[in-house]
């Protein structure tokens, strides 16, 4: 599974879809609790973001370190991959659709940035059934090769709608471009969205301050996801790239 990921982030679609990663119900419960919790979020022209959400216990945190994602972000960006951001979206009734972006940091950068190595993979995690009809994220498949900054008319001749399953999750290269749609429904559709990075990248929204109780309870793959021993990763990154230049030299 890995490998057919892998391939299609950087060679085929610029995404993939894993189905069931949570059950139904535990996406329910996720997105039960999103919804208790709209006063926490911002709005995005019509559209809701919840940032920073890792404080919402462990169901949160847990999809963080889903093992399967896990491995996917570590073979796209370095066993040192780190948290960029947790977040949840929320398409209220009839919303507007949101803007045509690539993903951060690529939209900080210039375009033309090479698609491997990757800087960034996302997860939309589908928290209830995603059709055309409430909001299926709206992706150009293959846009992540393309080069330059997206395009309206391009996007709109290639997008299609990515539908699935509570539980399911679209893993896709930060690269691609994408846009969030209309919500046709009657009821607010749900996403949570992970963005995994190269431990290069400045995260996008400040994930701290952890308090004491948090720190001591984090798994190991919760403290190198937000770089808790970033001291630590950074002398390894400098003794491997020390030996690999003498190797070299
Ligand atoms: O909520 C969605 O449909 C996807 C949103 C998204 O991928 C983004 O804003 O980067």
């Amino acid at each position: 599974m890995t490998d057919d990921a892998y391939n299609d982030l950087l060679q085929g679609n610029g995404y993939h879809q894993l189905r069931g990663v949570i059950s139904a119900q535990e996406a329910a419960a996720v997105r039960d609790l999103t919804l208790t919790r709209l006063d926490e979020g911002v709005d995005q022209n019509g559209q809701i973001a919840i940032r920073n959400i890792l404080h919402w216990g462990p169901i949160i945190q847990n999809m963080v370190t889903n093992p399967t994602l896990l491995g996917l972000a570590h073979k796209l960006l370095g066993d040192d991959a780190t948290l960029g951001a947790v977040s949840a979206r929320v398409l209220p009734p009839n919303c507007p659709p949101g803007g045509l972006h690539v993903d951060y940091p690529y939209w900080a950068m210039n375009p033309g940035l090479p698609v491997d190595p990757a800087l960034m993979m996302q997860v939309i995690w589908m928290m209830e059934p995603f059709t055309e009809h409430n909001g299926g994220t709206w992706v150009a498949p293959g846009s992540q090769q393309w080069k330059g900054a997206p395009n309206i008319e391009r996007f709109e001749e290639h997008a299609i709608q990515a539908t699935g399953d509570a539980g399911d999750a679209v893993v896709s290269h930060g690269l691609l471009w994408h846009r969030t749609a209309i919500n046709h429904d009657d009821q607010p559709r749900v996403a949570i969205l992970i963005n995994y990075t190269q431990v290069a990248v400045r995260p996008l929204t400040t994930m701290g301050p952890f308090d004491d109780a948090f720190i001591a309870s984090a798994s190991d793959e919760l403290r190198a996801l937000l770089a808790l021993d970033i001291d630590k990763t950074l002398r390894r990154r400098v003794m491997n790239h020390t030996r690999q230049s003498a190797a070299s030299a």
